[in-house]
């Protein structure tokens, strides 16, 4: 489609480089949203980069590697194989059935508001919630570090630390509400504020840097959490946990609709929104839950809090497509 320049643009003519490309699913593709930004590496440069071959706009061609974020977009960076022409069938990501074959029989065939109503019903029905102190035992399962049963993964840092470590001071990890409860303001009795579905375990020191903050791409990067970004009113986590803080945010959406007493959660286009119930911004949110699929990390933990503790999931991890149909 052309050379990217930045997260939403695209150069069509008069190339300046040939170190990046963009590619559609269509030669007739104008959105930058359903574009994928390319790497072009030094030794695909002299054959693929386009102000060297700027006839090869339009034409077919088939990039093998890695799915992350490029240019803060969709992307593919150090190619491990570029040819020219189109491959048989674009390689398809493997969907994983939901575990309870039942359990979104209310929601097949529905779309938009009648399939997040469907979804609001079926994952508020026979919740059992849980105290917050309760929250930490529960997080020392959800988030054990596949690698080493004594710790847990801490959400934007990545850091694998002790279980033992949790609590309030320099060095422990605690409970982070990825959905910032100060967003609705509902605190930490049961409900809203001890859902294990937007709960993470984080290093003290990062959690407080996040503090209520809504999510967006950009900022500065934050030294004691790699890959993290942040400015005055939002933040963006590291790749890896992107779509995950997008499902989670998509989550509390569906399942906290003005009921029991709580406030109605909903996802907006803006950053900055102070106290009301509404997290941003939604635009970015999306395109980390395309660019960021659910790993076996994230559904695993999706089971635990199903299975073992509050017997609903998460249907944006089961069903990652749904955010789209709700959300866009
Ligand atoms: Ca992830
Ligand atoms: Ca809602």
């Amino acid at each position: 489609m052309g050379e990217p320049t930045a997260t939403s643009t695209v150069r069509t003519s008069g190339f300046t480089g040939d170190t990046a490309i963009a590619l559609a699913d269509s030669s007739g593709e104008t959105a930058t949203a359903r574009m994928l930004y390319v790497q072009v590496t030094s030794s695909y440069r002299s054959s693929f980069g386009l102000r060297t071959n700027p006839g090869l706009l339009g034409d077919p061609i088939t990039v093998t590697g890695t799915l992350t974020a490029y240019f803060s977009h969709p992307g593919l960076k150090s190619p491990t194989a570029m040819t020219a022409g189109g491959g048989t069938t674009p390689p398809t990501t493997p969907t994983t059935p939901p575990p309870t074959g039942s359990y979104y029989a209310a929601a097949e065939g529905k779309s938009g508001e009648q399939l997040k109503t469907a979804l609001h019903t079926i994952i508020s029905r026979g919740v059992t919630t849980l105290s917050y102190d309760a929250v930490w035992n529960a997080l020392k399962a959800t988030d054990q570090d596949p690698a080493n049963a004594n710790n847990v993964i801490l959400l934007y840092s990545g850091t694998s630390r002790a279980k033992s470590l949790n609590g309030g001071n320099s060095g422990n990890w605690n409970r982070e509400h990825v959905w910032a409860k100060s967003h609705g303001d509902f605190g930490t009795a049961a409900g809203p504020g001890t859902d294990l579905h937007h709960l993470r375990p984080e290093d003290v020191g990062v959690n407080s840097l996040r503090d209520n903050k809504d999510f967006d791409n950009g900022g500065s990067a934050v030294a004691s959490a790699p890959g993290n970004f942040t400015d005055g009113d939002s933040w963006e986590p590291r790749n890896a946990v992107k779509g995950d803080v997008a499902r989670m945010i998509f989550y509390m959406a569906v399942r906290y609709e003005g009921g029991d007493s709580w406030p109605d959660l909903e996802v907006d286009n803006a950053t900055g929104s102070g106290t009301a119930p509404r997290i941003g911004r939604v635009s970015a949110l999306l395109q980390w839950n395309a660019q960021d699929p659910p790993d076996a990390f994230e559904r695993n933990r999706n089971q635990i809090i199903y299975a073992s503790y509050q017997h609903n999931r998460n249907p944006f991890i089961d069903h990652p497509e749904w955010a789209s149909s709700i959300f866009s």
